[in-house]
């Protein structure tokens, strides 16, 4: 049994990259819903009827979970999922929330996502609900998950528009950043550089792969079964782009299923 991740695009590839190190043993499933991207200027009532009908379709291989590798789509749709589906579906936003309560010293968090994210206000009540004094610092960043799912990540207009976009955060007194958005780590460097060596950044991407291998005892699997899996990836958009982003952020060659929706 596969696990099976989705999102609007390219992101969740960030969340499978950490599960292909931390998990090799285990087989992926991904969708990337790259006709329809971005999620982040869309209303919650159509991403979570996109959501639903990504999950309606990976729920044909019979996974074993699925992963919501979207924040976007964590924050307004994971309890209508949890409600559709009987196996566990985790979001990437509690695990983000949790490694900055651990990480933060001074109690003082920023959180950077796309509009739907922030407007969602979906990290501050998970923040909040773990440690109430926390103070957030939320920004939303429209223009970088278009950039990333374009492919222009690692070019040099990336410091650009990364300094633009967290332009509001900077002299704010944050220690810790939360990358709220799944496509946010093919920025790593730039957003680093950036935010400078003192503002911890928190992948949502990683700390979630952290905890689905902490659910799946990885160790345990490791040691039983030696064969690698052979993951499977779809896309509903066109999929040229989609598989040159995936093969080099993953470093791998991958055979791409394009999957044509029936509902715009
Ligand atoms: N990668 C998604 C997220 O984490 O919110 C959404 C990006 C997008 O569709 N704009």
């Amino acid at each position: 049994q596969a696990i099976a991740v989705l999102d609007s695009g390219v992101g969740g590839l960030t969340v499978v990259k950490e599960l292909m190190r931390q998990l090799p043993q285990e087989k992926v499933i991904y969708f990337g819903d790259t006709a329809r991207s971005p999620y982040g200027p869309r209303s919650a009532v159509e991403v979570r009827i996109f959501t639903r009908q990504i999950v309606d379709y990976l729920i044909q291989f019979n996974p074993k979970m699925i992963v919501i590798a979207c924040n976007t789509a964590t924050a307004v749709a994971i309890e209508d999922i949890r409600e559709r589906v009987s196996i566990p579906v985790l979001g990437v936003i509690s695990p983000g929330a949790r490694a900055a309560i651990k990480h933060t010293r001074t109690g003082v968090v920023g959180v950077i996502g796309t509009e739907g994210t922030i407007k969602s206000k979906a990290y501050e009540h998970a923040l909040k609900l773990i440690s109430p004094n926390i103070q957030v610092y939320s920004e939303p960043c429209p223009l970088l998950a278009p950039f990333v799912e374009k492919g222009l990540f690692g070019r040099e207009q990336e410091q650009e528009i990364v300094e633009q976009s967290l332009q509001p955060l900077i002299g704010k007194p944050i220690d810790c950043l939360i990358l709220g958005c799944t496509h946010y780590p093919f920025l790593m460097e730039p957003i680093s550089r950036v935010m400078g060596p003192d503002v911890t950044l928190i992948s949502s991407a990683d700390e979630t792969a952290r905890e689905i291998s902490t659910i799946l005892y990885h160790r345990d699997r490791m040691e039983t079964s030696g064969k690698l899996p052979i993951h499977q990836f779809f896309c509903s958009g066109e999929p040229t782009l989609f598989k040159r982003i995936t093969e080099s952020w993953l470093k791998d060659q991958i055979a791409i299923t394009p999957v044509v929706w029936q509902v715009p």
